[in-house]
């Protein structure tokens, strides 16, 4: 069992709950952030007790509160060991040309801005103590463009190469970097909140796919986790067996 503490960001729901139930059943003293207090301190119950879970409310879309946030974690919790980057969120599913600015700087605050800021907190610690362990939430949509996932993808494209060059400043420390790069998974919020809870769209997205669990990322998580300290798992891609990159589109005229 560990005594160390992991700090959990998403974790009202979906991968970053389900990572939170995992960690905890490790062992971790886990802080929990979030922007739901109610879910968080219900999670928290759950999870610990008053000494092992911490629930911290933070809305990531306000970027200029999150030291604030970060900084009202008491003395005894600020040594975080495994940073667990994971809200993050897409926002609107309409090509760039008919997507709506609003969600666009949404998107890149939190899934760009916000996990650069928590990160940013917390690495000169992590240094210091020559130990700990960043794991951010990437997405396939990284690595494979598809219709409509313009700045969503570019985001997260953002988070892989942030990944990749944390690991290079850190070339000489024991502090670990990991992206984890999900396809798509069903049992979150992710598509509803894409779509605004349109149920009809919400299906056409993934009504039929057998998508993986949130519990399947966390699981990847804590096996990334668990490796021995010589050992940096850089990234991982997982998918569902029922998705696939399709390959390139084609505009054709008529001849
Ligand atoms: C989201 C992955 O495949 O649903 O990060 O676009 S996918």
């Amino acid at each position: 069992m560990s005594s160390k503490i992991a700090l959990v960001t998403g974790a009202s729901s979906g991968i970053g709950k389900a990572t939170a139930e995992v960690l905890a059943r490790r062992g971790y003293k886990l802080i929990l952030v979030g922007r739901r207090l109610a879910k968080l301190r219900q999670l928290c119950e759950a999870l610990g007790t008053q000494e092992t879970c911490l629930p911290l409310q933070c809305d990531f879309f306000e970027i200029d509160r999150i030291a604030a946030a970060l900084q009202s974690i008491p003395a005894e919790l600020q040594q975080v060991d495994v940073l667990i980057n994971n809200a993050g969120n897409a926002l609107g599913f309409d090509t760039a040309q008919q997507s709506d600015w609003q969600d666009w700087e949404r998107m890149i605050n939190l899934n760009c801005t916000a996990l650069a800021r928590v990160t940013h907190y917390f690495l000169p610690g992590m240094v210091a103590r020559n130990s700990g362990h960043i794991v951010n939430l990437g997405s396939v949509a990284a690595v494979y463009p598809y219709k409509s996932g313009n700045v969503y993808g570019a985001s997260k494209a953002f988070v892989a190469m942030f990944s990749r060059n944390l690991k290079v400043d850190l070339l000489g420390t024991a502090v670990r970097v990991t992206n984890i790069e999900p396809g798509m998974v069903s049992d979150t919020e992710f598509t509803d909140v894409r779509v605004q809870g349109d149920a009809a769209k919400v299906e056409a997205i993934k009504g039929g796919v057998n998508a993986l669990r949130a519990v399947d990322i966390a699981n990847t998580i804590d096996w990334v986790l668990q490796q021995p300290a010589h050992v940096n798992i850089n990234r991982v891609e997982l998918m569902p067996v029922a998705q696939a990159a399709a390959g390139l589109a084609y505009h054709r005229v008529n001849t």
